[in-house]
């Protein structure tokens, strides 16, 4: 499949974005700026920039606790960042008013249904979504982001399996970093292919490079294209790497320091650049550019969010539903 320059440029753009605004927030939550926990998905953004780069402004997204970059990837380049990180600080001037913070995003202007940083239920939601695609004779689809650990939850198989009964226009998108926290997949699941889980549903399973933003863009366009037809849901198993803890402060005690560096080796990032250097689309100082833009993007949007007050205590008890 050939891609678009202009499109390949995209997601390069947007994996920088991903990066840059995942890495201010480690910083900002080691100076004790960032209530809460906080899970980054560094080293995973070629996940939700290949995928999101074929969906559709009315098309929805679940995510989970790992979501910064779902959230980012189906706003698209224009998303602003500002109203976005000032959420994650709790600002009053955040995305949902200081209240969601990083584990619970949502915005529905550009199909993001909701973050859930329980296991699983990204992928319930998102079935549902699909379903009301679906009966409401649209063409959209649904795409639930979810972790290789939800894989062991039961509701990875009450939404499979609904998807499948009910053909619906979902994507189940497993980014497969290996661990659950501290359990590695080979402890957990006996299991060397995790497509396989995908066969016990009769719903087709791909496994792709996570970390090759290009194989996960060609995969989630037959994916996306699937559903859209109306053919049912897709399962994708992306091998990815998480360079940093499973939480900011996380020990990574379970995994050695070779183990972390292997990870280095396959960031997206510089993977993309070489190609893209390689077959002409940028020069060094075009791509440098594209990551000083970011910088300043990123520092406007800090400035906003720093500057911006706390919400009203007063304030707690609206917006919230019995
Ligand atoms: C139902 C449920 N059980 C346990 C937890 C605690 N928990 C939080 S994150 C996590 C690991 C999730 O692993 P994975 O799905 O691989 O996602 P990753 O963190 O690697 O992105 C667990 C077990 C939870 N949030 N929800
Ligand atoms: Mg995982």
């Amino acid at each position: 499949m050939a891609i678009a320059t202009e499109k390949l440029l995209d997601m390069y753009r947007m994996m920088v974005r991903i990066r840059t605004f995942e890495e201010q927030l480690a910083k900002d939550f080691a100076d004790g700026k960032i209530p809460g926990f906080l899970h980054l998905s560094v080293g995973q953004e070629a996940n939700p920039a290949g995928m999101c780069a074929n969906l559709r402004a009315d098309d929805i997204i679940t995510t989970t606790h790992r979501g910064h970059g779902h959230v980012i990837a189906k706003g698209g380049n224009q998303y602003p960042l500002a109203p976005l990180i000032a959420e994650i600080y709790g600002k009053k001037t955040g995305l949902n008013k200081g209240k969601a913070g990083s584990q619970h995003l949502s915005d529905l202007d550009i199909g993001v249904l909701v973050a859930e940083g329980i296991q699983g239920t990204a992928l319930t939601l998102a079935a549902g979504a699909a379903l009301t695609a679906k009966f409401k004779g649209t063409d959209r689809v649904a795409v639930a982001f979810i972790g290789d650990g939800t894989l062991n939850t039961g509701r990875f198989h009450e939404g499979m399996n609904m998807a499948s009964a009910w053909k619906l226009p979902l994507i189940c998108y497993c980014e497969n970093n290996l661990y659950a926290e501290t359990t590695s997949i080979y402890e957990s699941t006996n299991l060397t292919d995790l497509t396989n889980r995908a066969a016990a549903f009769n719903i087709p399973g791909v496994a792709i490079d996570g970390n090759d933003v290009i194989a996960v863009y060609e995969a989630a366009a037959e994916a996306v294209a699937r559903a859209r037809k109306g053919e049912g849901a897709t399962f994708m198993e992306a091998r990815t790497c998480r360079q940093r803890g499973h939480f900011e402060g996380d020990p990574q005690v379970y995994r050695t320091r070779e183990q972390r560096d292997e990870c280095l080796k396959m960031d997206p990032i510089p993977r993309l650049r070489k190609k893209l250097i390689e077959i002409g689309t940028f020069t060094e100082p075009e791509a440098d550019r594209i990551h000083r833009e970011v910088v300043k993007e990123m520092d406007e949007a800090v400035k906003f969010a720093m500057e911006s007050p706390e919400p009203a205590p007063e304030e707690v008890l609206t917006d919230v539903y019995a």
